[in-house]
């Protein structure tokens, strides 16, 4: 069982998100546990407060490193081995599928969520091993990116996807984005589900989907497409389906 704990300000945001639907099955199945901490539990403050004045003056409020380190000390000296600990950061690397992939191999994460505020160094310096940003925009916490870090770490494990499920694994995978995917009625709004989707030739079905997957890749994700490395089937199917553009 992958085990993650959250060390957060605000613990009541993660079970609405990750106690339903797939990630919440997973957890009722016992294949990943999800445990949040309240970092405010571990104030000594009497009013419980957990953030400070910037030494050096400046606007905002620092996190204080003591609640933070005795948050993650209540999880770590029950522990034989030393957990990774995933500091959301802005300033981490942003997360990428091959990230999560490597996550993945971990029987046991950390994560820590900061604040808008930010939280002080030594904290860092201390319990960090890794920074982990979910891409270059401000969000006000890390609560939102330890969801998602969660989320798409936890699909890789083993009977977290149903069989089903884990069959549209491969697309993003091997580097390509997705093919159009139809469903009843025949006809909506004068579009009609292209023809060779119903005819039954899977041959051509799968042709048609790689085709599309190329092409969607090469106009919507120019990025995605460079980093792939064509055969000369792929080559054809895509120079195949620019020209059908054109007409
Ligand atoms: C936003 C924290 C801005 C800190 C001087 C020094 C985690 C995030 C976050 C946040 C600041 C991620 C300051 C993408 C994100 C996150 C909140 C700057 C002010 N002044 N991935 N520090 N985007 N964001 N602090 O925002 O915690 S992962």
């Amino acid at each position: 069982m992958m085990k993650f704990d959250v060390l957060t300000l605000f613990p009541e945001l993660f079970d609405a998100v990750l106690g339903e639907s797939i990630i919440g099955r997973a957890r009722q199945n016992n294949i990943i546990q999800i445990n949040t901490v309240n970092i405010r539990d571990f104030s000594l403050n009497k009013h419980r407060k957990v953030d400070d004045y910037p030494y050096g003056g400046g606007g905002g409020m620092v996190m204080m490193a003591q609640p933070i380190c005795d948050a993650y000390l209540s999880i770590a000296e029950k522990l034989s081995y030393k957990p990774r600990v995933v500091y959301l950061s802005p300033q981490g690397r942003v997360l990428n599928q091959e990230i999560v992939k490597e996550l993945s191999t971990e029987e046991h994460l950390i994560l820590l969520c900061g604040h808008y505020e930010g939280i002080d160094e030594r904290v860092i310096e201390e319990i960090v091993d890794d920074e982990i940003s979910i891409g270059d925009y401000v969000l006000t916490g890390g609560e939102l990116p330890a969801m998602v870090l969660i989320d798409s770490v936890s699909r890789l494990i083993p009977g977290v996807l149903s069989s089903e499920e884990s069959y549209s694994q491969e697309s993003h995978y091997e580097g390509l984005l997705e093919y159009p995917q139809y469903t009843r009625p025949y006809e909506f709004s004068e579009r009609k589900v292209p023809g060779v989707l119903m005819s039954g030739h899977h041959e051509n079905i799968n042709r048609w989907r790689r085709q599309q997957s190329l092409k969607r890749t090469y106009l919507k994700r120019p990025d995605m497409f460079e980093r792939l490395s064509l055969n000369e089937a792929d080559r054809k199917l895509l120079e195949e389906a620019l020209k059908e553009n054109e007409e």
